[in-house]
């Protein structure tokens, strides 16, 4: 099978200091790389699949209708192994911000396994040290539906073991590690020293990683992503993965904002708006 592998990579000057490298894959519109002073805060597996049908290891995948496993079909959903249309852009708005927006409507394919028409649209909107993304789900169909989706974010760490993020303390979390347990964090600053994937619920609207690549410090602001996973496979689950090179996993924290813990309900012709602003 030919590797058809487009890029739109929009190398932008924005003002006078800084330049940023993004790249969008149309498989998924899965948003591969974001460079902001030359160093990549997203993180690309070296074992990455590029075929067009595997979802990539990289990046943000989006995960919809479903988060997770899903009886009905490929986990996570088929967003992130669909090809996007390229609605508009990649572009400079008037604030010199460089901006794409991305779109995926039902086929064939998806109704087979979720029979609902549907159009999500993806708008990316890069500043100096700012990422805004913006997905939108719209119902146009007859049928009422329900979904969850996530932003399946991977961000580039110096060293996994020195990684904090903040916002959950006296949250209650679903343990995925621990039989799906439910618990409550009493701690101030997560931390990650051994196989991590959490799943908390109504979390605050933003928190802060320390330790992104290049020494660096990222705010997460989220609109209607009212629940935040985070995951890392560590050595113990790294070999369940083939597309994560070895010792990989020092390299990356998923702290990935979604719609999760309950479902999003759409009557016909109503439309989900939910925000991400990734701030270093
Ligand atoms: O977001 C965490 C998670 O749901 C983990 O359970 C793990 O499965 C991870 O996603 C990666 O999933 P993937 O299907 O991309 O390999």
């Amino acid at each position: 099978r030919i590797r058809f592998y487009i890029l739109i990579t929009a190398l932008l000057y924005v003002g006078s200091t800084f330049s940023q490298k993004v790249q969008v894959h149309f498989h998924g519109a899965t948003v591969l790389s974001w460079k902001v002073a030359g160093k990549d805060v997203l993180f690309q597996s070296r074992e990455a699949i590029y075929d067009n049908q595997a979802p990539i290891r990289a990046g943000i995948p989006i995960a919809f209708p479903h988060f997770g496993q899903w009886e009905a079909g490929p986990t996570h959903g088929f967003a992130r192994t669909s090809r996007w249309t390229l609605e508009e852009g990649p572009q400079k708005d008037s604030n010199g911000n460089a901006t794409a927006v991305y779109s995926l409507v039902d086929n064939e394919e998806t109704r087979q396994l979720w029979n609902h028409k549907f159009k999500l649209t993806y708008a990316l909107v890069f500043g100096d040290t700012a990422f805004k993304t913006t997905l939108k789900v719209k119902n146009t169909g007859e049928s009422t539906f329900n979904f969850t989706t996530l932003l399946h974010n991977y961000f580039r760490v110096d060293d996994i073991r020195s990684v904090t993020v903040s916002g959950m303390q006296g949250l209650e979390y679903i343990d995925k590690t621990r039989d799906f347990q439910r618990f409550t964090e009493s701690r101030e600053l997560l931390t990650v020293g051994e196989f991590v994937d959490s799943v908390y619920g109504n979390t605050p609207s933003s928190h802060i990683i320390k330790g992104i690549n290049g020494g660096r410090t990222l705010h997460m602001e989220k609109e209607n992503f009212p629940d935040t996973v985070v995951w890392n496979p560590w050595e113990t689950m790294s070999p369940n993965f083939p597309d994560l090179g070895n010792e990989e996993y020092l390299s990356f924290v998923c702290v990935e904002a979604g719609h999760v813990v309950t479902p999003v309900t759409l009557m016909p012709g109503e439309e989900f708006t939910a925000v991400q602003t990734l701030t270093l």
